[in-house]
């Protein structure tokens, strides 16, 4: 087994980014649920934030998303951060919720549509100046539903066009990430589907172009696993949108359908030196609580996180090299079970002792009164959710 000095040293330094939507109210296809002491603004969800970053220790970063986030006074909203020891993370650009966008954005047929979605983009820069992000996440509902609707090639070209663009706007400490998603909205073709064709246009575009892998953006059966050690290994993994599925797109808890897949992925991460800081990976949360209470259902989802990176580092590295390099199969694989079925719970406990903190995240979340408090507080007001 590896050195649980050095376990807990790189749990402690670990880095989980919280998006700020998971605070506000969201929904299925078919109704949203309002629970009552969501945040009506973004500096309340900032505060949720905080809360999330104080259970836990190891969850500084919050993304925001343009225009949910939107604020007159970026370095203010900075500044409260700052305030509450976080930090803001990437900025997501939306260019899905107008109606201009029916037929797509930056792909779009229409120039002048296309010059509506760039703009955006760019204003997301700016935004990125004000608030000190580093990274610019696009993600593209773009594509198309009946064959034979618009040229696969022509799309592509808008769409490098547009990228080209946005990233020659970047500053030399700022980033594009770029998401791709199998299907959905768009149902034939669908402009960034995949890893590869995020890479591609990374690749063309430079150094601080990279990609992003939303575990929950994958074809049933896909090795998600394969495509990080691939991405790590060419210096082109900017970042994880992590969350579970067990069907689609369903921005369900990470960790909680399939935890050796987490594992499986952190594993690849441990290996390939991805949690080291020079390696710039972004771990990032991306998901909706529809159903369970926002902000402990966060905690819960850093907790995943946290125990599938416990084991992962657990793996024994030199044990398992050895295998392979015998063609030992079972003993290869053995060495990668006996890690994941470590109980690492005792382990996570002692590292937050360690950091002054509650040995168990949610019990202090429930005992800091924070939620009676938001609920008897946060009256009247629009509560945010998805389109505010
Ligand atoms: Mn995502």
């Amino acid at each position: 087994m590896a050195d649980h000095a050095t376990v807990k040293t790189a749990l402690k330094a670990q880095v989980i980014e919280t998006p700020s939507w998971g605070y506000g109210n969201s929904g299925t296809r078919f109704k949203v649920f309002a629970q009552q002491g969501v945040p009506r603004d973004p500096f309340e969800k900032l505060d949720d934030a905080a809360q999330v970053h104080a259970a836990t220790g190891v969850a500084p970063f919050v993304s925001l998303h343009i225009p949910w986030d939107k604020v007159e006074d970026y370095a203010a909203l900075a500044a409260h951060a700052e305030e509450r020891g976080l930090t803001l993370g990437a900025i997501n650009s939306n260019t899905f919720q107008d109606d201009d966008y029916k037929l797509g954005s930056v792909a779009h047929p229409d120039p002048k549509v296309r010059r509506k979605a760039v703009d955006h983009l760019l204003e997301c820069v700016d935004i990125m100046d004000a608030t000190g992000s580093r990274d610019l996440k696009l993600w593209f509902a773009d594509g198309t539903n009946y064959p034979g609707q618009d040229d696969i090639v022509a799309r592509q070209d808008r769409l490098f066009e547009a990228l080209s663009e946005v990233y020659a706007r970047l500053g030399e400490d700022q980033r594009m990430i770029l998401e791709y998603k199998f299907f959905e909205p768009a149902f034939y073709t669908t402009d960034v589907p995949d890893w590869g064709t995020s890479y591609a246009h990374c690749l063309k575009l430079g150094d601080r172009a990279r990609v992003v892998v939303d575990t929950g953006h994958h074809a049933p059966g896909t090795n998600i696993e394969f495509i990080v050690a691939f991405l790590l290994r060419e210096r082109k993994l900017g970042a994880f949108d992590f969350n579970s599925r067990f069907y689609a797109d369903d921005d369900l808890m990470v960790g909680s359908a399939d935890p050796f897949q987490l594992f499986r992925i952190l594993h690849e991460v441990a290996k390939n030196g991805g949690f080291a800081p020079e390696a710039q990976v972004a771990f990032m949360l991306d998901q909706c609580h529809n159903i369970e209470a926002k902000i402990p259902a966060v905690i819960r989802s850093v907790m995943n996180v946290q125990e599938a990176t416990a084991k992962a580092l657990l793996v024994d590295t030199d044990a398992l090299r050895c295998a392979q390099q015998a063609g030992d199969v079972l003993g290869a694989n053995a060495v990668l079970m006996d890690a994941y079925n470590t109980d690492v719970r005792p382990l996570l406990r002692e590292v937050r002792e360690e950091m002054g903190l509650h040995p168990d995240p949610l019990a202090a979340y429930r005992a800091s009164g924070w939620q009676e408090r938001i609920v008897a507080e946060r009256v009247g007001g629009l509560q945010a959710g998805w389109g505010a």
